[in-house]
């Protein structure tokens, strides 16, 4: 590929490989919310669109993914649109999979947890993304438990997200996280926020109005070498929230069939999420849209506070 650096085993895309020898701010985005979150072809004009949210920030998007065993950092549009229309046939890959997509030469579309790895290997420091995975409802039961919290420990980046979506277990999402040391910032809330609804009934650890002081715990937790993310939960616009308690019952109702039909493991998140947007008319889907590219806009800001914090500096 022409335009593309290779960086040991990374496919470094000539736009994000220069904003980051220059220091200029870059963007993750990750691909499985792309082949397995939501249905073709909104999934390609969403990941367009999130694209064009960030760089109309002035900052570069880095969208992230494996085609033909090649790690990827900022995929072209082409292969976006390859990615999508192949939809769930991609291998949704997290961290046990990507080595072996490698080898074998495969596609691959990256996690939350996948994602933070390669950006973090590539030296992205921010990401957006529209929900985490986290703990199971009937975890005692499953195990269920997403790598992206292991990860979200590991990588230190901040993970603008949605909050936690109450597919999941939100309590003990949130005592995972902060057990693993992984710090929940509201942006502008001091309720943690569900993906679809704007509340739940937690609260979050920091509330911060502003994405320089994002950017500025970011930088903080650098100097002392204190691993992980911070991960900052923006609740979805208003004009595209759903009430609490409409969504929470289509959910229960959505996890009861999952259960009646014995699906487990990674077809867990997609076979909700497709079968949410079913219930609700696609109602879920539009909202998913829109606070992705929310999100995709406040990364952006908080890469661009970062990366004025870090010239500062020096
Ligand atoms: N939540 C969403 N949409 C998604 C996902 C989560 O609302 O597309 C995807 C993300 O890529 C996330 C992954 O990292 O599902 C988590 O999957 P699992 O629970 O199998 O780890
Ligand atoms: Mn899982």
């Amino acid at each position: 590929m022409k335009n593309k650096k290779n960086h040991s085993a990374l496919i470094v895309e000539a736009a994000v490989a220069e904003a980051l020898n220059d220091g200029s701010p870059v963007v993750a985005l990750e691909s499985t919310i792309i082949t397995h979150g939501m249905p073709y072809p909104s999934n390609v004009e969403t990941a367009l669109s999130v694209e064009k949210a960030v760089k109309a920030q002035g900052v570069v998007p880095a969208t992230i993914g494996i085609i033909g065993g090649r790690v990827t950092v900022g995929l072209n549009n082409e292969e976006i649109s390859y990615l999508a229309s192949r939809g769930p046939k991609v291998t949704k890959a997290s961290r046990r999979d990507i080595p072996l997509i490698m080898s074998q030469g495969q596609d691959g579309a990256t996690t939350v947890a996948a994602t933070l790895i390669i950006a973090a290997m590539a030296g992205i420091r921010v990401m957006a993304t529209g929900g985490i995975g986290g703990v199971h409802r009937g975890v005692e039961e499953s195990m269920d438990i997403s790598a992206d919290l292991q990860e979200l420990a590991r990588n230190t980046m901040v993970v603008v997200c949605s909050g936690v979506k109450s597919v999941l277990d939100i309590a003990r999402t949130t005592e995972y996280l902060e057990t693993v040391g992984v710090p929940i910032v509201g942006y502008r809330t001091d309720v943690l926020p569900a993906f679809y609804a704007r509340e739940s009934e937690q609260s979050v650890d920091y509330r911060m109005n502003r994405a320089a002081d994002v950017a500025a715990a970011l930088v903080a937790k650098l100097h002392t070498n204190i691993d992980g993310a911070i991960l900052v939960t923006n609740p979805v616009p208003e004009e595209h929230a759903f009430d609490s308690d409409q969504i929470n019952l289509i959910i229960e109702q959505a996890i009861t069939v999952m259960n009646q039909r014995g699906i487990s493991g990674k077809e867990t998140t997609p076979f909700l999420l497709a079968r949410i947007a079913e219930e609700t008319k696609g109602k879920s889907l539009a909202t998913n849209i829109a606070l992705v590219k929310n999100n995709a806009k406040l990364a952006a800001k908080i890469a661009v506070q970062y990366a004025r914090q870090v010239k500062k500096d020096h």
